[in-house]
């Protein structure tokens, strides 16, 4: 699988770098993976997983990316594993070998990613489609998009870290409904649940997403890294040891050059220049 990627990876001078099954880009700070395989919903193959996985390190080695946006080509956002590439007629598949080195990596790796991850839910998003929605750090969701809970209707349990955002984002009873039920929830019911951080009119929807990741690309990048991780420990932590977390991370914040910005800005009444330092 690496030296196929290593052949089908192009870099132009624009900056676009292509993969097969996603379109990978990163301008002006922002990195934008949008899985593609519109004809299969941009569901994910082995090839799409090992795709993400290198332009995530891309990623995570390039100091000048400052927001990752994920979203999907065509109508749909991701309707999770695509169900064909798994053979269920000769014996019993080991499927702890896809939720282990493929979805859990991801979901590993999007929640530690020093950067705001925004989720640009553009249709359906279905089984761990929606569960690599819920890992990202903020879901923006077009009013005509839908979250399925595919899983028990093929005997499956919600992997990709369902089980732990999901009754976080919108409480146990909540969770267990659409979960056992497969459960289909439309945006405007998922962003009132909490589930997402906001349901948008489609035909606003491209317009919007990109002025949030705009907006995040400008901002003090550093300051948003130690918010995100003290706001994802908060979930696995007590007061005690969340108090003594925000205590050093707000010292590591005091020392960057954004914070030093941000109060001269404030104090010469002009708008702040961030270089995410
Ligand atoms: C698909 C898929 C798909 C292939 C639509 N695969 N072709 C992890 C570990 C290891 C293994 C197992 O799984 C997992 C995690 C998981 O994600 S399990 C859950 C897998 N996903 C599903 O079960 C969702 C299956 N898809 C659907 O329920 C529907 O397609 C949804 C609700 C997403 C969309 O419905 P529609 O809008 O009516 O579209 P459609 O069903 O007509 O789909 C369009 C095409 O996409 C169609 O192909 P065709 O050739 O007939 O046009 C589908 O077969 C194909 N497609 N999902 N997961």
């Amino acid at each position: 699988m690496s030296l196929c990627l290593q052949r089908n990876f192009q870099s132009d001078r624009s900056g676009d770098l292509s993969y097969e099954t996603i379109l990978f880009t990163h301008d002006q700070g922002v990195a934008r993976i949008t899985l593609n395989r519109p004809e299969r919903l941009n569901a994910f193959t082995n090839q799409m997983h090992a795709e993400v996985a290198d332009a995530m390190t891309r990623i995570e080695s390039d100091s000048t990316t400052r927001v990752l946006l994920i979203t999907g080509s065509g109508r749909g956002f991701c309707a999770g594993q695509d169900l064909s590439e798994r053979d269920t007629r000769a014996g019993r598949p080991d499927l702890s070998v896809s939720t282990g080195t493929q979805y859990n990596p991801l979901v590993r790796r999007l929640a530690a990613l020093p950067l705001p991850v925004v989720c640009a839910v553009n249709g359906v998003a279905a089984g761990a489609g929606v569960n690599i929605a819920l890992a990202s750090d903020i879901v923006l969701a077009k009013r005509s998009a839908r979250f399925v809970q595919a899983f028990s209707a093929i005997g499956l349990i919600p992997d990709a870290g369902g089980t732990w955002h999901l009754p976080r984002a919108i409480g146990q009873a909540r969770a267990l409904g659409f979960t056992l039920t497969g459960g289909t929830m439309d945006a405007a019911q998922a962003e009132e649940w909490g589930l997402i951080w906001k349901a948008i009119e489609d035909g606003a929807f491209d317009i919007e997403v990109d002025a949030l990741v705009k907006r995040l690309s400008a901002a003090p990048t550093r300051g948003l890294a130690a918010a995100k991780r003290a706001i994802r420990n908060a979930a696995v932590s007590t007061l005690d040891a969340q108090l003594d977390l925000e205590r050093d991370l707000q010292r590591e914040c005091g020392w960057t050059d954004d914070y030093r910005e941000g109060v001269n800005a404030f104090k010469e009444r002009r708008v702040p220049d961030f270089k995410g330092k």
